[in-house]
């Protein structure tokens, strides 16, 4: 599962620096100079309102900054302390001006390699991508690791089963061979605060013997602390409000863990599994991360995707009937259809992987959470995921364009799903099987992390939305 048809000369930095940027559908959105960030990517155009008002020339978008927004930027600007910090500042959003105007210059020429000729260079054209720079990032992007706190809630975090994301992130990152690390917080674009939330649950949490005991306080206070301790000690998170500011989460609880401070933590990018737009998940300030379910000793569930022709399966689901979703699905078609085959658990002999493997759509319902293992299961199988939920920001959307290779069903269709599914033509499922295939390497994981992995994708997605604002100083 650590190579999914990369060969290792593919795997060099080198070779990703040529990558493009690639992208898909460009227009052309960078008319004006310095509203060039508010409309780099539009789809951010809130938070840029919102956050980053001050920090660009913001004529031609509304100003509505709260109150307590230019105080900082003042109290920046006066401090004769400050102007160390501003010059750092300049320095910072120097490089991410020069990044901004490379994928400028590609989108205008379309050009999305550095050298045409090197072929065997992953060039994600095609209508699946959205837009991306992934090429400026492996040059440009800088992050800090804060090096405050200690084990087990800071600095590691699970690397098996359900959670694995999470610790599997942070491991990469504090990594000494990491690429993007910052030797020195003054070269950093992002700060990463590498808080384990699953952590914290399973070691500050014990033991659990009332349901008081699952009260989100202690964990909500530990990251606050963790968080004042930083912005007390640094200037880096007041200098932006936290807009900078990163952490990543595949916990259930993790949506929950800025409610405490919704002041302090109101910029603050929550990268999380579980992108419930229901439960404060912001899609232009987080960023939606997919849940990979990860057995000991290995990356990935084995490759035992078949052909399309070889899938006698029309659609299969297998698993617990956990939260509302799956409820509805089991009432209306466990045991009912051959054609939508959908188990609580597998009779005995049937293996998982092999019979993903085998289905032609495989059935992604929300569990207790909105996010389930199950899409990069079924992408890993090359079977089509039909995401079943509502309200699930799905992970890397800014980039990928889901609707090319998935299905999503809300959860009000579920007595649709068999004529949904059997509405789609042959040869529209063959165009999607091919996708399928196509974007794996983006949800494959590697350690250490390789070109347009799982891994590179969330930290492109944290890249995007820091190229989007500009800190106070270099606006004046
Ligand atoms: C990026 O994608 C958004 C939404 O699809 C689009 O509105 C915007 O123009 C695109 N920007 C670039 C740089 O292609
Ligand atoms: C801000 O934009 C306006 C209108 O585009 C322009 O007149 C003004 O000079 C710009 N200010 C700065 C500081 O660039
Ligand atoms: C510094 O503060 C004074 C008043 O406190 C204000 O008039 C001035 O505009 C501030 N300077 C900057 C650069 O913000
Ligand atoms: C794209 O840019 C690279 C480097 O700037 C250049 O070598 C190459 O010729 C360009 N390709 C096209 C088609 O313009
Ligand atoms: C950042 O702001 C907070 C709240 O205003 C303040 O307590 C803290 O001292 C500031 N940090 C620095 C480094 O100035
Ligand atoms: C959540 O999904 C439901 C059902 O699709 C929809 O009615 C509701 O408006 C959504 N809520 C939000 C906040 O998006
Ligand atoms: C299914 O079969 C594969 C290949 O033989 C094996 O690696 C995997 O562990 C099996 N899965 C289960 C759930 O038994
Ligand atoms: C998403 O959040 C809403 C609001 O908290 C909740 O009612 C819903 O059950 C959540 N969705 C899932 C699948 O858990
Ligand atoms: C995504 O794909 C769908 C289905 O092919 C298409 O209708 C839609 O316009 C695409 N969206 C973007 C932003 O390219
Ligand atoms: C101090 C200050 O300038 N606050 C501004 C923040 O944003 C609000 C809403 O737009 C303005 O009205 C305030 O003047």
């Amino acid at each position: 599962m650590e190579t999914l048809g990369c060969n290792s000369s593919l795997l060099l930095l080198q070779a990703f620096l040529l990558f493009l940027i690639l992208l898909l559908t460009f227009s052309s959105p960078f008319t004006e100079k310095h509203v060039a960030v508010a409309s780099f990517f539009s789809t951010f155009e809130t938070r840029n309102v919102r956050v980053a008002q001050f920090f660009i020339n913001a004529s031609s978008s509304p100003p509505q900054v709260s109150s307590s927004n230019f105080s900082l930027a003042t109290a920046l600007y006066n401090s004769s302390i400050n102007k160390f910090y501003k010059a750092r500042s300049i320095r910072v959003e120097e490089d991410l001006a020069q990044a901004r105007a490379a994928i400028r210059k590609a989108i205008h020429l379309q050009n999305y390699t550095s050298h045409s000729h090197r072929t065997e260079t992953f060039i994600p054209t095609g209508s699946i991508y959205k837009n991306a720079s992934h090429t400026e990032m492996v040059k440009k992007f800088k992050v800090w690791i804060y090096k405050e706190g200690e084990h087990p809630t800071v600095h590691i975090g699970p690397m098996h089963n359900k959670y694995a994301i999470e610790g599997q992130f942070i491991d990469e990152m504090e990594s000494k061979n990491n690429p993007f690390r910052a030797s020195h917080p003054d070269e950093a674009h992002a700060f990463f605060l590498s808080f384990s939330v699953a952590n914290v649950v399973q070691y500050v949490y014990q033991p659990i013997t009332t349901v008081k005991d699952y009260s989100r306080d202690r964990l909500q206070r530990l990251l606050t602390d963790y968080a004042t301790v930083v912005a007390d000690k640094y200037p880096y998170w007041n200098r932006s409000n936290g807009a900078d500011h990163f952490m990543v989460s595949c916990h259930d609880w993790a949506p929950e863990i800025s409610k405490y401070e919704p002041e302090l933590f109101k910029n603050f990018i929550r990268v999380l599994c579980n992108a419930n737009n229901s439960e404060g998940f912001q899609p232009r300030r987080d960023v939606s991360m997919p849940e990979i379910y990860l057995p000991y000793g290995r990356l990935g569930p084995p490759n035992m995707g078949q052909t399309p022709n070889n899938r006698p399966i029309f659609s299969f689901f297998s698993g617990r009937p956990n939260g509302y979703i799956r409820k509805l699905l089991f009432n209306q078609w466990k045991d009912r259809d051959n054609e939508v085959r959908v188990y609580k658990s597998l009779p005995k002999g049937y293996n998982y992987t092999k019979m993903m493997g085998q289905s032609k759509f495989c059935l992604c319902p929300s569990g207790f959470e909105v996010a389930s293992p199950r899409e990069v299961e079924a992408i890993y199988a090359g079977c089509v995921p039909v995401v079943i939920s509502d309200n699930y920001t799905l992970p890397f959307s800014d980039v990928l364009n889901w609707s090319q290779f998935s299905i999503q069903i809300p959860s009000q269709k579920i007595p649709e799903i068999k004529s949904i599914l059997k509405a789609i033509p042959n040869e529209k499922y063959l165009k999607m099987y091919k996708r399928v295939n196509r974007v794996k390497r983006h949800f494959v994981l590697n350690r250490p992390a390789k070109p347009f992995d799982v891994m590179h994708m969330v930290l492109h997605s944290v890249w995007l939305r820091r190229l989007n604002f500009r800190l106070a100083t270099l606006s004046q």
